[in-house]
């Protein structure tokens, strides 16, 4: 690295820290100095940044501003929750401890409960975990973002996953502290304490959780929390809230936001589970420990940065060609592959078949609460070879996922049908150094293969984790990445957001102010792109951002539009036209500039 480039980027790992940055914005928000030209990098110099973007998680706290995922703070609380889970697990009659929250946080929820269940069924324990995700089980493989907005919803589906337990400890995930779905939930357990202890995990200071009118409601988030905080002193309730820094996407809540709630809870949970059935009690030195296990994660996974970005680079080339991205995968990491897969339709505008995922096993392997989703959600590797394989050739990708565990054989099989339609095959394969997985036959099937090689590990279930946290890592690198290089974001924002819930909507109006325009004509220029108008009705102008959201559903390029408008003063239509001349939104908006 040049030493220049260097010296900068040093300075702008804290910029975002100081209270002049962006003040009005909560973290969760900000835009991150150090991608402000990501639209203009090279697939190497995204992975480098990606890289210095997540490693921001583990920086220590520096000055009194925010808390940091190290401080003393967050570690004592950590400490304290896992030793309200310990109580449960040995004593779990009429008990449940509850995870839920809204898109990927849900998504992170399913994933960390179905992991502990499972550790409990090795050990002939009943299931304890319940996942909650608003929008139900649908909402796992795609955008639901509507009833995020809802927080009766939330209470609701809360009050019946509890029903007849008499001790819940609810644990609400909201990164950006803004869901109602979720802050309706917390409500629920203030107004119930002989029943519920509630934890709040997010990623903001309590000050800059949203404190908009949330409507039919008295709470706003921001009034839980101050509440959720006097409980605090008390042990009564928890916030685990530090900072991990701006998103390398603003916003982008499923990159940094997920990753570290993955690592809190999962920090949590085993050492509630060593405390109870090992016999090892919850420790400062053992959280820490834990911790920075997956700092190292972090180091082991970026230490690929080569492969990663040959990597984003096919698949960066397969969406610039319209073609299309697939991840198959085995066991957790490929539910792992869904996950991101999913996320790239609201977060990049892209369409269901541009990157899709699929698991060995199917539902019977995701074991989702509400099992096979119906014909719209086609999951099994036996799915890919009927509906997608065929019409698969060289300009396509494909992506294996597999750890030393699994069924070699089984993905060797995979690779030589995927073999017969495209030779853009490539495979992720986590192992543990000196061990020798029969799979050099793989290997000579695909035009890329990254051994992650890890160091035999303190336990086989964190080391399971390790290569969880790395898969999500890598895919997120990728898919990020891929849709960069495609044009789809300008400096470091997603300008074709999709406006399906009041927290997008705000967004949305932000995103286009930076046309310069003041905010009430931002606002009209995005609400005449949501109903296809060149003037506003009353109608219109009178109804609220849930009908507005609502609308804006079935609509594509709704933010795009309205800034042609507003840069231009053009017609809608005449918007539309000059983005179907410029498809890349990055160098439509230029133009505009220019
Ligand atoms: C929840 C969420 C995000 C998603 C999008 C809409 O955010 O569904 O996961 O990427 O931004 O909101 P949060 O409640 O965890 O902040």
């Amino acid at each position: 690295m040049a030493q220049s480039e260097w010296t900068c980027s040093l300075s702008s790992v804290h910029e975002w820290e100081s209270p002049d940055y962006e003040p009005s914005l909560p973290v969760s928000e900000k835009s991150n100095p150090l991608t402000r030209d990501i639209d203009r990098a090279s697939a190497s110099r995204i992975v480098r940044m990606l890289q210095a973007c997540d490693a921001q998680m583990f920086q220590e706290e520096s000055g009194a501003t925010y808390q940091r995922l190290l401080s003393e703070q967050v570690v004592a609380t950590l400490m304290e929750v896992a030793q309200k889970v310990e109580i449960i697990l040995k004593d779990p009659r009429d008990s449940l401890v509850v995870l839920s929250g809204c898109g990927t946080s849900g998504r992170l929820a399913f994933l960390i409960t179905s992991a502990f269940n499972r550790a409990l069924q090795e050990l002939s324990q009943r299931s304890l975990y319940s996942y909650i995700i608003a929008g139900g089980d649908r909402a796992l493989l795609s955008s639901q973002e509507a009833p995020e907005d809802d927080p009766k919803l939330g209470m609701l589906s809360l009050k019946k996953v509890c029903e007849g337990k008499k001790r819940v400890l609810f644990i609400g995930i909201s990164c950006g502290l803004s869901a109602p779905f979720v802050a309706g939930q917390l409500e629920l357990c203030l107004q119930h304490p002989e029943v519920y202890t509630p934890v709040l995990v997010g990623f903001n200071p309590p000050h800059q959780a949203r404190n908009e009118p949330i409507p039919g409601c008295t709470f706003t988030f921001r009034s839980v929390v101050q509440r959720m905080q006097e409980l605090a002193k008390s042990h009564k309730a928890f916030l685990i809230n530090p900072a991990v820094g701006p998103e390398a996407v603003s916003g982008s809540s499923r990159m940094k936001g997920g990753s570290a709630t993955k690592i809190l809870l999962e920090v949590v949970l085993s050492a509630a589970h060593a405390a109870a059935f090992t016999n090892t009690p919850v420790t400062y030195k053992g959280i820490l420990q834990h911790m920075r296990a997956y700092e190292k994660t972090l180091d082991i996974t970026y230490a690929q940065k080569e492969g990663i970005s040959a990597l984003l680079e096919a698949a960066g080339q397969s969406l610039q060609r319209g073609r299309r991205v697939c991840y198959l995968g085995w066991g957790s990491l490929a539910t792992l592959g869904l996950i991101d897969a999913s996320e790239c339709i609201p977060t990049f505008g892209a369409d269901y078949e541009d990157v899709r995922g699929f698991i060995s096993g199917g539902y019977r392997a995701l074991n989702n609460n509400e099992g096979p989703l119906g014909p719209d959600f086609c999951i099994a590797h036996e799915d890919f070879l009927h509906l997608v394989l065929p019409s698969l050739d060289d300009r396509d990708v494909v992506l294996l996922l597999y750890t030393q565990s699994d069924d070699v054989s089984d993905v060797e099989k995979m690779a030589l049908r995927v073999r017969e339609k495209t030779s853009n095959l490539h495979a992720v394969c986590h192992r543990v150094e000196g061990d020798t997985a029969a799979d050099d036959d793989i290997n000579k099937l695909c035009s890329s293969s990254l051994k992650i090689n890890w160091p035999p590990p303190a336990s086989g279930s964190l080391l399971h984790m390790q290569w969880e946290l790395s898969t999500k890592l890598l895919l997120n690198s990728l898919s990020t990445g891929a849709h960069v290089l495609k044009g789809k974001i300008y400096q470091n924002h997603m300008m074709d957001v999709q406006v399906t819930n009041s927290k997008l909507y705000c967004r949305a109006t932000r995103l286009l102010q930076l046309s310069g325009c003041p905010e009430i004509q931002c606002e009209e220029a995005l609400l005449k792109a949501v109903y296809r108008v060149d003037e506003l009705t009353v109608d219109i102008t009178s109804s609220d951002i849930i009908t507005h959201t609502h609308t804006a559903r079935n609509r594509t390029k709704v933010v795009p539009l309205a800034l042609v408008c507003l840069l231009t003063g053009c017609s809608l239509m005449e918007a539309e036209t000059h983005l179907q001349q410029q498809p890349i939104v990055r160098e439509a908006v230029e133009a505009c500039l220019a």
